[in-house]
């Protein structure tokens, strides 16, 4: 077995399940999603975020990706709404993307592949802390955004974009203070919600998606700077950190709501 998991062949995703069995689940994570299989629920309420821009804390690239951690030992940057009981905290959001513009999302929208796709994860604290919410159906809750290249760069990237080259190899961190990530969601709060799991090993089926339907636009520049990062260590051989995304897994049944029409 692998040693450690990855995206590339000899420890990608058809290989995670041999080291964690829970990714061959029934209910596991990206979907793809299309259009005339969805349920309009007019019973789902919408969402809202409620940041504390004070609460972001580091930004760092852990070699499968590049991720903003944010303080969440209190109510402090919560989510409620839409499918959710109670408020969620905002722990980390972290990106997925391929090796060019034409795919890199996880979940795939009506044959669509966007060119990534931003997770911005929640726990629910009534499970205590983060560990023990990870073992239970409504532990989590992630808001996924959909990336598309058009021709003007978002402007409310740059933060990110510009701490790239501080954090261009694997383990480096830099801080990231100030930083509110509501500036991130489109204009629109139209949303599916499904059952599933992290896209990651060990790919706990403990996650309530909601993924916005209108995806937010950014440049083909933009995009670049992101694949700028790499998957080795400091003093070691160049390895672009590209295309860190899981495949679309079996629905098996499950039902995606809208919360539109
Ligand atoms: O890929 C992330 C992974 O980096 C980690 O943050 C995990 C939470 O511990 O979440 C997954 S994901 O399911 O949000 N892609
Ligand atoms: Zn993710």
């Amino acid at each position: 077995a692998q040693s450690v998991w990855g995206y590339d062949s000899d420890n990608g995703p058809d290989r995670w399940h041999e080291n964690y069995p829970m990714a061959k689940g029934d209910k596991q994570s990206p979907i793809e999603i299309n259009s005339k299989d969805v349920r309009h629920d007019t019973s789902l309420a919408p969402w809202h975020a409620s940041y504390d821009p004070g609460a972001a804390k580091t930004i760092l690239n852990n070699g499968r990706t590049c991720r903003v951690v944010f303080d969440d030992t209190f109510d402090r940057s919560v989510l409620r709404g839409g499918p959710l009981v109670g408020a969620y905290r905002l722990r980390q959001l972290h990106l997925h993307w391929g090796s060019s513009d034409d795919h890199g999302s996880e979940h795939i929208i009506d044959g669509v592949k966007y060119a990534a796709e931003l997770h911005m994860v929640h726990w629910n604290p009534k499970h205590g802390n983060f560990a023990g919410a990870l073992k239970q159906p409504d532990g989590v809750a992630v808001v996924g955004i959909f990336l598309k290249v058009g021709k003007t760069p978002k402007p409310e990237m740059k933060r990110i974009l510009e701490e790239i080259d501080n954090i261009k190899t694997k383990g480096k961190e830099a801080p990231f203070q100030h930083f509110d990530p509501s500036i991130l969601f489109p204009k629109s709060r139209d949303y599916w919600t499904y059952h599933g799991s992290f896209t990651t090993p060990p790919c706990e089926e403990c996650i309530t998606w909601i993924l916005l339907r209108e995806p937010i636009e950014v440049s083909s520049d933009q995009m670049a700077k992101l694949r700028s990062l790499s998957k080795n260590g400091e003093n070691e051989p160049v390895n672009p950190l590209v295309d860190n995304w899981r495949p679309p897994q079996p629905v098996k049944g499950r039902i995606v709501r809208a919360s539109f029409k």
